[in-house]
């Protein structure tokens, strides 16, 4: 799969240089880059952001950068292109899933107040949301759709990771889990964890998903 992102601050993404996105780019099955949207400007002083016409507080980033910027990629034309915003749809598993099918995705960060609306009507396929709060920026989350993407990337999760049978895979949120020792400070494993009885393990992990999304999550449950 091939990312290019678009933002302001790209030494944000070295935050990706490490653990299984830095293997899955190192084996060529992630193509990511962060481009600096700032060596487009036109401005002598490589100006991007300026103020809202209507009035209102905080500036709003300028859309000639943005739209050089995006032009320069290659095959921009064909690539799902994202804007990253609190106006977005939510970022959910199931997305995520949809998502990891494309073969090349844009990712625009915005800053400030946001981006001009004609660069949104203009080359964006898909606004989307990773949670209804206000960040600076779109950097973070644009590594958190990167990261959680990447691994239902063929051959990103090795063998002793899996995207299976994990939260929201169910629709139900994942059961607790245990490893050794089995007696931490006087603290034990829920036997049947212990019992080898595979019927009764599963049994007890649907009943703790459920509770647990009952208690956490029971939008869910609807
Ligand atoms: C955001 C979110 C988010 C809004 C103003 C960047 C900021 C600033 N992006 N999910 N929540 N973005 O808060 O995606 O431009």
């Amino acid at each position: 799969m091939k990312i290019d992102i678009l933002t302001l601050f790209p030494s944000m993404f070295s935050a990706l240089d490490d653990s299984i996105i830095k293997r899955a780019k190192e084996n060529g099955l992630l193509k990511i880059k962060a481009i600096d949207i700032r060596e487009f400007s036109k401005d002598k002083h490589k100006k991007c952001d300026d103020y809202t016409f209507g009035g209102g507080a905080g500036m709003l980033m300028m859309p000639q950068p943005i739209a050089d910027c995006m032009r320069s990629v290659k095959g921009y034309k064909s690539a799902y292109k994202i804007y990253l915003s609190p106006k977005g749809t939510p970022l959910t598993q199931k997305k995520v899933e949809s998502l990891a099918k494309k073969k090349h995705l844009i990712l625009l960060c915005g800053h400030y107040e946001g981006v001009d609306q004609r660069i949104i009507d203009t080359y964006i396929d898909e606004e989307i949301s990773i949670g209804d709060y206000v960040l600076t920026g779109g950097e973070l989350p644009a590594m958190v759709l990167i990261d959680s993407v990447s691994r239902f990337v063929p051959g990103v999760l090795g063998n002793d990771e899996s995207a299976e049978d994990e939260s929201f895979s169910s629709g139900l949120l994942e059961y607790p889990q245990y490893t050794r020792p089995a007696d931490f400070e006087g603290m034990k494993v829920p036997e049947v964890l212990l019992s080898g009885n595979h019927a009764e393990i599963k049994k007890w992990r649907e009943d703790e998903s459920k509770k647990l999304t009952k208690k956490n999550r029971p939008d869910l449950l609807k």
